[in-house]
């Protein structure tokens, strides 16, 4: 019998992935969890049924959440990361040795332990000593933040269930108050293509906008997310991604499969139907 995974993303379209291997299914306070061997994708982690990551597509996404800032700036130390509990933006992360402090704040735990157990490709440096993992909700925890961060780079899950609070205008001037003067924060932006998704998209960035004197959304195509087209947001306190782009990152040697300069300076241009939901 044949095992497919299935992600629903409208009422007329679905994503399915074939299963070789079940591994676990939990439920943890926040969501249910699970993992499986798949036979295009490697092992794949999905939560309230919703696929996070899949080993074969999962740099795609992190590198752009992670290189793209640390380009822009390079004297960022000082980096918190909201949500992310497998894993992903912390391994690229740790790539730079520069970087002093790295706090991650993640609200469920179980996440963390199974991502350590099952999805060593992504987990592999939690343990980095300049990883502190904090298992609380990321708004509480930004709120008694002041000056403290250079970069926030915002690991969410959609914008429904235990995410949804890192998608509110709260939660956004909290990090902007976290942030210290050259400070960016980055977060996942969802898809402009799906009507729903879109709007959540839409809403997410008119309170950035509000909130962050510069706010642009980037892209990558990520083949297991809804669409395959989906889109990131910058934010900053006046940092511009493409003028005050770093041409020294190249000489940092740092090893990447998606991101590279020159796909830096292209990300930002947008299609036309999206620049017009922004
Ligand atoms: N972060 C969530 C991306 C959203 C995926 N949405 C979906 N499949 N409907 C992924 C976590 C990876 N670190």
């Amino acid at each position: 019998m044949d095992l497919w995974f299935t992600e629903y993303y409208t009422k007329n379209a679905r994503f399915s992935i074939k299963i070789d291997k079940h591994i676990i299914s939990l439920e943890s306070e926040f969501q249910r969890i699970d993992v499986f061997d798949s036979y295009g994708f490697g092992r794949i982690l999905a939560l309230d049924g919703y696929l996070m990551l899949t080993e074969k597509d999962e740099f795609i996404y992190h590198e752009m959440m992670t290189h793209i800032p640390m380009a822009v700036n390079p004297n960022i130390h000082d980096v918190l990361v909201v949500g992310a509990g497998d894993g992903g933006v912390i391994r690229e992360l740790t790539k730079y040795n520069y970087i002093n402090k790295i706090d991650m704040v993640e609200i469920d735990k179980l996440v963390v332990d199974v991502c350590r157990k099952y999805l060593a490709q992504t987990a592999c440096k939690l343990d980095d000593l300049r990883v502190h993992i904090y298992y609380e909700d990321g708004l509480k925890f930004v709120r008694s933040k002041y000056n403290e961060y250079d970069l926030i780079i915002v690991d969410s899950t959609d914008p429904f269930g235990p995410g949804e609070d890192l998608f509110t205008k709260e939660f956004y001037g909290n990090c902007y108050k976290a942030l210290k003067t050259e400070g960016i924060l980055i977060n996942q932006h969802e898809s402009p293509y799906y009507p729903n998704d879109a709007l959540a998209m839409q809403k997410a960035h008119k309170k950035i906008k509000s909130v962050f004197p510069k706010a642009l959304v980037y892209q990558a195509h990520i083949p297991t997310y809804p669409s395959g087209h989906w889109l990131f947001g910058f934010a900053s306190k006046g940092l511009d991604p493409i003028g005050d782009l770093n041409t020294g990152w190249k000489t940092l040697g740092i090893k990447t499969r998606y991101y590279n300069t020159d796909l830096h300076k292209g990300c930002f241009a947008l299609p036309n139907y999206v620049k017009e939901l922004l």
